[in-house]
């Protein structure tokens, strides 16, 4: 080694020190035991048995990239939000993902898919955590963590289970709108780059004047809509599981970022109290008749992550980051993810995790937050207390303190919505089957409903499914009996 330029990039131990070796253990003699005091052989052993942090309990597996959101359009008359401000451009991260797969499942399962967006805007950080569905498969929180373990595994073979999915939702006929968009032809897109966004909640925004209005988006693929058939998506899932992971990254590797248009419906505030359904029930959508899509700007994804541990699995989404001009709505659901989803990142990343590189606001933070594990940014307060005489931060409640609220009043209860004035939940389902669906995609809707039920599916839930799709649409729900009773 004498004589050889000194190696630069030499390896060293998690402190910094120059290791002795890369792959021999410290020994007495080449053949003895190994030593204790082979601290490095134990750093490594000990950091490796600790590289996992739990996965998403749900959407686990999925895929991101780091991009950007532009306004096109000038939106200021309903929202003063700074990313929608027109000539906007703001840095942005977005995960698409499966919901019920665990983390090394295939890609291409027939699953919802995330489609989660943070914007580091000059107010802080915007969340807007959505699906490529408009709607959802129930409209109370209560009922959201009974529907995962409905689609997960059954708790006694640890086996997915079709009998348990389509017993919740034979139970839950809300869930009639969602079932069909999921075993439908966006059940399985052909790849992230080729399906739609969506809020599916309802939001609000306020704009300078502090005017309110009821938003829903829609963020339309410039790629064109695709998807896999179920056959395949079977195969693809067989020869690669991460083809959708796959697919994101080579393409923005070879500069073909894909792009997003934003589109927005907006209700006027009081419209809502009289529309002919609850606007704010997550399982039904607004038609685009009454409140036509309106353009916004087009997000662009044209960077990939360089690690994708620490820029994904640890990324934290949360529909609680709304910033000043968006605020939520009384859809239950929503209120509900707005305590859930910081929760989760508490417990799977741990109470820092907003110090964490994807999750860091551009813009400084002057929150009373301090300590807790792996803290590294030191808090902006000189006093860990709020007042304090020593120029410590203080709220602007002049320009922030509007909470983007709405007026409620009251007895408690537990009650279905009182404004879900339209008592039926098969309705948009059927238009949805009948309307919108092409007679190739009904052919495709049929085949994939009876093949998921053959599967396990047994009496009296297989009963059920059969009036469940003929409540939906009665030719399509007969197609399928027939289909199952080998037509
Ligand atoms: Fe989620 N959801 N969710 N969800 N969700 C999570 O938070 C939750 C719902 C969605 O790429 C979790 O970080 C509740 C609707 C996406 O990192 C958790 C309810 C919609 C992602 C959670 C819902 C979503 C999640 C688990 C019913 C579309 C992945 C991991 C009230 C509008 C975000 C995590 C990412 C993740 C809670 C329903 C979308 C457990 C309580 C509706 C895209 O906090």
């Amino acid at each position: 080694m004498s004589g050889s330029s000194p190696r630069t990039a030499y390896t060293t131990n998690n402190a910094g020190i120059p290791v002795e070796s890369d792959e021999h253990s410290l020994t007495i003699s080449p053949d003895g035991p190994i030593l204790l005091q082979d601290h490095y052989l134990i750093e490594k052993m000990a950091q490796f048995n600790r590289e996992r942090v739990p996965e998403r309990v749900v959407h686990a597996k999925g895929a991101g990239a780091y991009g950007f959101f532009e306004v096109t359009d000038d939106v200021s008359q309903f929202t003063k939000a700074d990313l929608f401000q027109p000539g906007k451009r703001t840095d942005m991260l977005a995960r698409f993902s499966t919901v019920a797969g665990e983390l090394g499942s295939p890609d291409t399962w027939r699953d919802p898919r995330g489609f989660a967006l943070k914007f580091y805007t000059e107010l802080g950080n915007y969340d807007m955590v959505g699906n490529n569905t408009p709607v959802f498969f129930v409209r109370d929180p209560q009922k959201f963590q009974d529907f995962i373990r409905s689609q997960k595994r059954h708790p006694a073979t640890g086996l997915r289970n079709n009998d348990m999915q389509w017993d919740f939702w034979t139970l839950s006929p809300e869930s009639a709108h969602m079932v069909t968009w999921l075993m439908g032809d966006r059940g399985i897109p052909k790849s992230y780059r080729n399906m739609n966004g969506y809020s599916s909640h309802t939001y609000m925004w306020v704009n300078a004047t502090g005017e309110r209005f009821w938003v829903k988006y829609h963020f339309k693929t410039d790629q064109g809509i695709d998807y896999f058939t179920q056959a395949d998506a079977d195969a693809m899932a067989g020869t690669d599981a991460d083809h959708h992971r796959r697919d994101l990254y080579e393409s923005i590797e070879s500069g073909n970022a894909p792009t997003w248009s934003l589109k927005v419906q907006i209700m006027p505030f009081e419209d809502a109290a009289d529309y002919r359904f609850n606007p704010f029930d997550l399982t039904k959508v607004w038609p685009h008749a009454d409140y036509p899509l309106i353009d916004v700007g087009r997000m662009t994804l044209d960077k990939n992550p360089d690690d994708y541990f620490i820029h994904i699995e640890q990324a934290a989404f949360e529909p609680s980051n709304l910033v000043p001009g968006i605020g939520p709505s009384p859809d239950k659901m929503l209120l509900g993810r707005l305590f859930s989803y910081p929760d989760t990142h508490r417990y799977r990343i741990g109470p820092n995790y907003s110090q964490l590189p994807p999750n860091r606001p551009r813009v400084p933070v002057r929150s009373y937050a301090k300590d807790g594990p792996m803290r590294y940014d030191p808090s902006a307060a000189a006093r860990p207390y709020a007042p304090n005489s020593y120029g410590g931060p203080a709220a602007d409640t002049e320009r922030f303190g509007d909470p983007a609220g709405w007026a409620a009043a009251g007895e408690m209860v537990r009650e279905a919505y009182k404004l879900h004035r339209e008592d039926d939940d098969w309705g948009q389902a059927g238009t949805q089957v009948r309307e919108v669906l092409d007679d190739a995609a009904r052919d495709r809707l049929v085949s994939n409903v009876s093949g998921h039920l053959a599967q396990g599916v047994s009496r009296p839930v297989l009963d059920r499914a059969l009036q469940y799709w003929r409540n939906i649409d009665k030719v399509v729900g007969d197609r399928i009996a027939n289909k199952m009773n080998g037509g």
